[in-house]
C-alpha cells in the first residue's frame, strides 16, 4: 500500500518534514476539516474561515506539485468529525503500508498521533517539526542547565545559532543584543499615511468557506464582514513584502503604541501566516536582516522584529512543551472570577477595553500590547480565572494555537505560572495606558482619578491587585517600588482605594 501522510491545518508548508521524506508517486496526503478541531474551543468565525480556506488552497498547491491529496470537507456527510476517526476511514480507503506525520502543535493532538500505531496496527513515523529553530530536545537541554528560564538568554543562543544580526567576530550587531530601550515611543498623532495590511479579496474558495462558516458557526464570536486575510502562500508573501517595505522601518519605535480605530499600526499582521505554515519565519528574519544591511531599516527595528520571532516565538514554544499539559491549569495567584460578558461584545465604558475587544471581534486581531496591557492586564487585575482567560485568547485570535497562546496567557500575561516565564507581573494602572495611547482622552472615565464615580477602573484595581497578592508578590524586587508607594499612602486612601475596587468588581458579577 501507499504511505498515508496526514497534514493538519497548521502544517501548510509544502516541504514540511513528513512530505520531504516521502515519494509523491507512492503517497496519499490526507487533509481533514473536522468538527473536533473547529469546536474544541469556540473559535472566532474569521479564524475558522482563514484556516479552512488556507487548507483548501494548500491542497490545490500540493496537487499542482504532483501530490495525490485526499481532502475531507466539513460538510461531507460521511465526515466522522475527528482526526483519529478520519484517519481510520482513510486507512480503510487506501490500505496504507505506513503513516508518516509531522508532530502536532499541541499536547491534545500529539496524544492522538501517538495512539495511532497501536490503534491501526500500522507503523507510524512521527517527524520532528523542523520549521522551528529549536527542537524540544534542544530546549530541554538549554532549560536543564538553568535555574531561571529567561527569554533574553535563550534569544542570544538563537542569534548565535542563526548568525542573524551577528558580526564576523561573533558579536551582536551594533554592540548590544537588545535595543528595546528605543522601542517604547508613545503613539504618534493620527497620520493618513499610516501603513495598512493589504485587504485580500475573497476568491471563490474563500467565499464558499465564508458561507459554510457563517451558517455553521453563527453563534461563535466574530464578524466575517472584514475578512481580509491572505489564504495562499503567494498572497501571504505579498503581505510580507508590504510589511517589509512600509511598516518595518518604524516597527520598533511604535511597537508598544495604541491608537483609537487603528488596529494595525506598524505591526506585521503576519502571525496567522507564520503559524499556519504559509510563511517561513527564518526566511522572513533573513529578509529583515537584509533590509537592515542595505540601510533601509534602523537596527532597533530589525533587531526588535527578529527578537519576536527567533526569541519570543521559539521560547514560548519551548516553555509549552517543557512544562507539559498541566501548564494550562496553573493559577499561582488563585484567581477565580468568571470572565466578564463584555469580553464577547466589547460593550463597556472603558474605552481602551472597548477598542481592543471591538477590533478583536472585527478582525480576529489585536497587537501585542493590546493583548498584554489592555485585555490581559485587566483580567489579571480583576482576578479573572486564568483558564477562562486562556480559552478566550485561544478562541478570538486568528493566530491562536495552544503552543503559542498558552505561555503568553498563563505565563506572560496572567502571571499564573508564578513567575516561570515573566520576572514580574505585567500589571499597570491607567497612567501606562494613557502614556502609550490616545484612548483616555475620549473615555467616560478620568484616568487621573483613583476613587470616585468617574475614576478609571484600572487605577484602583492596580493597587487592589498588589494589596490582595502582597503575600505572594512582596518579595519580588521588581515590585519593591510600587509596594513602597502603597505603604506610604495614608490609611484612609488605601481603604478608599480598596473599597473602590471592591465596588467595581462586584459590578462585574
Ligand atoms: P508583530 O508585532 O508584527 O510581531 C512579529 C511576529 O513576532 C509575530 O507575527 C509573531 O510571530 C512573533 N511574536 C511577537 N510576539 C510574540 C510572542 N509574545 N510570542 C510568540 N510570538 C511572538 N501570538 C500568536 O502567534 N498566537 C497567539 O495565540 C498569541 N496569543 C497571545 C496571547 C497573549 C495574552 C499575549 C500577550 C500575546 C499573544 N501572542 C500570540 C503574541 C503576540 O501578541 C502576537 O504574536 C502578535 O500580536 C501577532 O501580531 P503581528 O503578527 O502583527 O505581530
Ligand atoms: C484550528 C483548526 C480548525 C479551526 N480547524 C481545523 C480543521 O478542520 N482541520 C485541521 O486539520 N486543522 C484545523 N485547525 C488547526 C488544528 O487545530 C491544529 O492543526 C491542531 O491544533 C494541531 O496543532
Ligand atoms: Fe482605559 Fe482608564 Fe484610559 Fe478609560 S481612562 S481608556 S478605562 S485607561
Amino acid at each position: 500500500g501507499p504511505l498515508l501522510i496526514p497534514i493538519m491545518g497548521d502544517q501548510l508548508t509544502p516541504d514540511i518534514a513528513s512530505l520531504r521524506a516521502a515519494d509523491k508517486a507512492r503517497s496519499v496526503v490526507l487533509m481533514m476539516e473536522v468538527a473536533d478541531e473547529t469546536s474544541y474551543v469556540r473559535h472566532h468565525k474569521a479564524k475558522i474561515a482563514f484556516i479552512l480556506s488556507a487548507m483548501r488552497h494548500h491542497a490545490d498547491r500540493l496537487r499542482a506539485m504532483g501530490w495525490t491529496v485526499d481532502y475531507v470537507t466539513l460538510d461531507d456527510p460521511a465526515n466522522s468529525g475527528s482526526f483519529t476517526s478520519e484517519v481510520a476511514r482513510a486507512v480503510e480507503r487506501h490500505k496504507p503500508a505506513a503513516i508518516h506525520v509531522t508532530e502536532a502543535g499541541e499536547w491534545r493532538v500529539q496524544a492522538m498521533l501517538e495512539a495511532w500505531e497501536t490503534r491501526f496496527g500500522l507503523p507510524v513515523v512521527i517527524h520532528e517539526d523542523d520549521r522551528f529553530l529549536c527542537s524540544h530536545a534542544e530546549f530541554d537541554t538549554w532549560a536543564a542547565a538553568r535555574k531561571q528560564l529567561r527569554m533574553e538568554y535563550f534569544y542570544r543562543d538563537m542569534r548565535r545559532k542563526t548568525g542573524l544580526l551577528m558580526t564576523a567576530e561573533g558579536k551582536p550587531e551594533g554592540g548590544e543584543w537588545n535595543y528595546d530601550a528605543d522601542n517604547r515611543k508613545p503613539a504618534p498623532g493620527r497620520d493618513l499615511l499610516m501603513p495598512q495590511p493589504i485587504r485580500i479579496r475573497p476568491d471563490a474558495i474563500t467565499q464558499d468557506v465564508l458561507g459554510i462558516v457563517a451558517e455553521r458557526f453563527a453563534d461563535h464570536i466574530g464578524s466575517l464582514g472584514h475578512f481580509h486575510f491572505a489564504v495562499t502562500h503567494e498572497d501571504a508573501m505579498r503581505q510580507q513584502r508590504r510589511f517589509l517595505d512600509e511598516a518595518l522601518p518604524r516597527f520598533g519605535d511604535y511597537q508598544d503604541a495604541m491608537l483609537t480605530d487603528e488596529p494595525f499600526l506598524w505591526h506585521s499582521i503576519l502571525s496567522p501566516y507564520i503559524n499556519a505554515g504559509l510563511l517561513d519565519p527564518l526566511a522572513l528574519c533573513r529578509e529583515v536582516e537584509a533590509r537592515y544591511r542595505a540601510g533601509k531599516v534602523p537596527l532597533n527595528c530589525a533587531e526588535g522584529f527578529i527578537r519576536q520571532i527567533i526569541g519570543w516565538r521559539e521560547y514560548v514554544r519551548g516553555i509549552y512543551w517543557h512544562e507539559g499539559p498541566d501548564y494550562a491549569r496553573r493559577n499561582a495567584l488563585g484567581a477565580t472570577r468568571p470572565l466578564p460578558g463584555f469580553y464577547w461584545t466589547g460593550e463597556t465604558d472603558m474605552h481602551c477595553m472597548a477598542q481592543a475587544i471591538g477590533q478583536t471581534i472585527d478582525h480576529a486581531y489585536a497587537h501585542h500590547i493590546q493583548r498584554l496591557m489592555i485585555t490581559g492586564n485587566f483580567a489579571m487585575l480583576a482576578g479573572i480565572d486564568p483558564h477562562q482567560v486562556h480559552v478566550w485568547y485561544l478562541e478570538v485570535y486568528a493566530d491562536a494555537y495552544e503552543w503559542v497562546e498558552l505561555p503568553n496567557t498563563i505565563g506572560m500575561s496572567q502571571f499564573a505560572d508564578g513567575g516561570l516565564l515573566a520576572s514580574k507581573p505585567y500589571a499597570a494602572g491607567g497612567a501606562y495606558i494613557n502614556r502609550m495611547s490616545d484612548y483616555c482622552g475620549t473615555c467616560r472615565y478620568d484616568v487621573k482619578q483613583r476613587v470616585g464615580e468617574d475614576a478609571c477602573p484600572f487605577n484602583a484595581l492596580y493597587w487592589d491587585f498588589l494589596a490582595r497578592n502582597e503575600p505572594l508578590l512582596r518579595r519580588n524586587v521588581r515590585l519593591a517600588m510600587p509596594y513602597r508607594n502603597w505603604a506610604r499612602m495614608d490609611e484612609q486612601d488605601r481603604a478608599a482605594t480598596r473599597e473602590q475596587a471592591a465596588r467595581f468588581l462586584s459590578s462585574l458579577d
